[in-house]
């Protein structure tokens, strides 16, 4: 128990509002507590009246939202006794198993398609000590593998059909109402399995179920009247949840899996999602709306945040901002909305991505002062 004031992850800061008993021993980075950074030239270039936030997600341990749900997947693993966690994953996953497992002194096997992670995830999940299993099948693929192989190993799965996962996730929304005093009118994020979605309005309904004895904003997750978070909720709004994929990974927009996904955004390259029902109990709740971005759009988000906010997400992050701004200045995010988008990994994750999109933005020079010179005041004239 820390008794200063220094933070040591959500599931000490929330803990009343978690799966854990007293002595349970909790897993932990120092996950959550993660920036909500307002965002300033962007919404003053398209000229509209629009308070926008990024939930900085990429700034957990190991850079990416995956971490709030993998500090207790594994703290509850190790509660039960597991000795190894297996995960399938398009990367993020697998970099967060694969850390907390080292944290808990447990085993990590991680499928992931070949060729298909972006190198830093790759890199993570590696270095961890994880073991590696490289597919030649997609994320679905390896989902379907994981499902199998469960019930024949003494394996946890750590993916989000592992509902201590969506339980970590959920206090990212606590966060945001802890510091905004209130829900915000819209929450925008990227769709892949459609677990962090889901995660998000399980938080938001838990803050809003306010009344003593009485639940007053009911969601679909829990169990009505008898929910344990009855009276105790400290707000009485909830958002709009809109759910942005990209166009080549987009079942819930065709209205049906999607067996061969491709998109530039490597995390989110997603066909089947695990929680289909849940997400869309999400969008009918919460009055939302799923829709989809090209790879063009996403890496243009990608780049705006970077050059206009100093602000760097991994592609399928920039695909809630994407969204979001088109919504925007098409109004059907109205202005005066308070906006949150998610932003769900550290670019730094895929830095080759990064780099493709920026030809010719460095050149060679002379190691002289005179050259050096001369390409600063070429540049400045
Ligand atoms: C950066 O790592 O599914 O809709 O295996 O890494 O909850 O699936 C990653 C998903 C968005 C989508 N942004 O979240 C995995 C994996 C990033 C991600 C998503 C992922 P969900």
């Amino acid at each position: 128990m820390s008794t200063g004031s220094r933070y040591t992850g959500l599931i000490e800061h929330y803990r009343d509002r978690l799966p854990v008993s007293a002595d349970t021993r909790v897993i932990s980075l120092g996950e959550g507590n993660t920036p909500l950074v307002q965002l300033e030239n962007i919404p003053r270039e398209i000229g509209k009246d629009i308070e926008l936030y990024i939930k900085y997600e990429g700034l957990n341990p190991t850079g990416s939202f995956k971490d709030r749900g993998m500090t207790m997947a594994v703290t509850r693993a190790v509660e039960e006794g597991s000795r190894a966690v297996l995960c399938a994953s398009t990367g993020n996953t697998s970099a967060a198993a694969a850390a907390y497992a080292a944290r808990a002194g447990i085993t990590a096997f991680v499928i992931i398609p070949e060729g298909k992670i972006a190198l830093g995830k790759l890199a993570q999940a590696m270095i961890h000590g994880a073991v590696v299993l490289q597919i030649k099948g997609n994320f679905d693929v390896g989902m379907r593998l994981v499902k199998e192989v469960a019930s024949e190993a003494p394996v946890t799965v750590v993916n989000s059909i592992n509902p201590y996962r969506l339980q970590g996730q959920k206090t990212a929304a606590f966060e945001i109402v802890d510091e905004l005093g209130r829900a915000p009118d819209y929450h925008c994020l990227p769709v892949g399995n459609a677990g962090n979605i889901t995660a998000h309005w399980i938080g938001y309904c838990e803050y809003a179920h306010h009344d003593e004895g009485e639940v007053t904003a009911a969601c679909g997750f829990c169990e009505g009247a008898s929910c344990a978070y009855g009276g105790r909720g400290v707000t009485d709004t909830r958002p709009v949840m809109v759910g942005y994929q990209a166009a080549g990974a987009a079942p819930f927009m065709r209205g049906a899996m999607v067996d061969h996904p491709e998109t530039v955004a490597t995390a989110i390259r997603i066909g089947h999602p695990q929680s289909w029902d849940k997400a869309w109990k999400v969008r009918e709740e919460s009055g939302g709306w799923f829709d989809e971005c090209s790879d063009e759009e996403i890496l243009a988000a990608q780049k705006l945040l970077t050059s206009r906010e100093g602000i760097f997400c991994e592609p399928a992050s920039a695909t809630s901002v994407a969204g979001a701004l088109r919504d925007i200045q098409s109004g059907k995010i109205p202005e005066g909305s308070t906006v949150v988008c998610t932003l769900t990994g550290h670019g730094l994750k895929d830095p080759d991505t990064a780099i493709k999109q920026c030809e010719g933005a460095m050149q060679t020079v002379d190691a002289e002062l005179d050259a050096v010179k001369d390409a600063i005041l070429k540049h400045l004239a």
